[in-house]
């Protein structure tokens, strides 16, 4: 690649080595290329600071800046996470539309801009990530970089009739086409995003499938984000999961892994697992319900009631069903090792991914990914999950019909050894082609085409 491969995020992983497949993959671009990493270093400072600080990367530059409490409460918690983060995931009435917030999101934006622009470089490839900086190009361009400018927007895009919820919705047109290159999750949100141009501006795709907006051309295309499938397979298979747990012989286990976010279907999937016990017959093998919720985003207020739900329901179905040497639903509210995870999916005769919406969901990914070829389990997933328009050989359930889903989980801990072993097949097979290294590849493939386009194009 020529000139240098710079990323930002929200925050860059300065504790120590990379874990988790997106920043890992970052990472080895980052190591193999040189370049740098932006992002926020996760401490408070009582002053905005004006420069970045150095952290040791391994084989390229890490650039970190403070926030300031007011800057953390009113751009990260508020703008991002109370507004940006429901408006994408079809949950405007959760939006909590502080005066300020919006102000403190750009003013952050802004300084970080500024920050960037003193050292950017033409020719720098930019790959900006997630919803806390969508108008940081917008910013970037005001003061006159040129340099080529990529997004991936790791969440759904949202529906127009949503964003017209949000009191700034005139500006995103212009903050998605101040990038050169929109990364989205799936074809449906390449068509939400369409949509937005067709509808609010009236901008329409030219020939060659790029946008033409306020002068500027540029492209949103669909690039699935996937996982290292190889390095995951291996973990899973280290440990024996079932040996964990102290399940029982015949005991059949369901798994759910999500960070405990609203989005994520979490109270209707507890519900459906309490109605499969309820209509279990006799002869029905006995299944539980593993749930691993780790916190997250708590001091938001919409965080705090999908706690007190995931108590209540699991709680009554516990109180119903439980045995002297049996407890259907265990939840754990914290976060485990990624080892003993990649064990536990491959212990589970079914994953159970349900979220209301979600931009890809790699949970469905990992769960493929550790199931043995010889016996392996059953992938339950949601229509709505990014993952869903690949891995159409997974169940598909629609995550607001409780009972569906319980029937789901009849037809999964039921379905023949051969049926599994097809379905499983053709996902792993979707998962091993579509990985996190196709993901960067392809996406940094079509950034360099951009970075190397002839410049008439931006004048049409
Ligand atoms: C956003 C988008 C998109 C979860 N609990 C534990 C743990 N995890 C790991 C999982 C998985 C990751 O966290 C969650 O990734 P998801 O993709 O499921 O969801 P988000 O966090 O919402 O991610 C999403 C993604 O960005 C990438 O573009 O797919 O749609 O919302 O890797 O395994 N890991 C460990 N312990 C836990 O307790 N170690």
């Amino acid at each position: 690649m020529t000139g240098r491969l710079v990323v930002v995020s929200n925050r860059v992983p300065s504790d120590g080595p990379p874990s988790g497949g997106l920043v890992v993959a970052l990472h080895d671009c980052l190591h193999e290329n040189g370049g740098v990493w932006y992002g926020t270093s996760g401490q408070i400072n009582d002053a905005p600071s004006d420069g970045f600080s150095d952290v040791a990367g391994d084989g390229y530059d890490m650039r970190t800046f403070d926030l300031t409490q007011a800057e953390h409460d009113g751009y990260y918690l508020g703008y991002a996470n109370s507004v940006l983060w429901p408006l994408c995931h079809r949950r405007a009435d959760l939006m909590a539309l502080s005066t300020g917030d919006f102000e403190t999101y750009i003013a952050v934006n802004r300084r970080l801009a500024k920050m960037m622009a003193r050292e950017l470089r033409p020719d720098d490839q930019v790959w900006i990530h997630d919803y806390h900086f969508l108008p940081l190009a917008a910013c970037l361009r005001e003061l006159g970089v040129t340099a080529t400018i990529g997004f991936f927007h790791h969440i759904p895009f949202p529906a127009v009739h949503d964003l017209l919820a949000l009191p700034q919705h005139h500006i995103f047109p212009q903050w998605i086409a101040s990038f050169d290159l929109v990364g989205l999750q799936t074809q449906r949100d390449v068509a939400a995003a369409l949509e937005m141009y067709r509808s609010l501006v009236g901008a329409e795709q030219l020939r060659d499938g790029s946008l033409q907006y306020r002068g500027r051309n540029f492209e949103i295309r669909s690039f699935p984000i996937g996982i290292d499938v190889d390095a995951f397979a291996k973990e899973a298979g280290r440990r024996d999961g079932r040996a964990l747990l102290n399940l029982a012989t015949d005991e059949r286990l369901v798994i759910g892994v999500d960070r405990l976010d609203y989005s994520k279907g979490l109270d209707n999937r507890l519900s459906a697992f309490g109605q499969y016990l309820e209509a279990r017959e006799d002869g029905d093998p006995r299944a539980s319900l593993l749930q691993i919720a780790p916190p997250t985003r708590e001091a938001v207020t919409a965080y705090q009631n999908i706690r007190s739900e995931m108590e209540r329901i699991s709680g009554k179905v516990n109180g119903l069903h439980s045995d002297l040497d049996w407890t259907p639903i265990r939840y754990i509210h914290r976060g485990i090792p990624r080892d003993t995870l990649a064990a536990l999916y491959r212990a589970a005769d079914v994953g159970f991914v349900t979220p209301f919406a979600d931009g890809m969901n790699l949970v469905a990914k990992e769960y493929v990914a550790a199931q043995s070829h010889e016996d392996p389990g059953v992938l339950i997933l949601s229509q709505f999950a990014g993952a869903a328009e690949q891995m159409t050989s997974a169940l598909i359930v629609n995550p607001y019909d409780i009972g569906e889903m319980a029937a789901a989980l009849r037809t999964a801990l039921s379905m023949p050894l051969a049926e599994r072993r097809e379905r499983h097949e053709a996902l792993f097979k979707v998962v091993q082609r579509d990985d996190i290294g196709h993901w960067t590849d392809s996406y940094l493939a079509a950034m360099a085409r951009i970075a190397h386009k002839p410049l008439v194009a931006e004048a049409v």
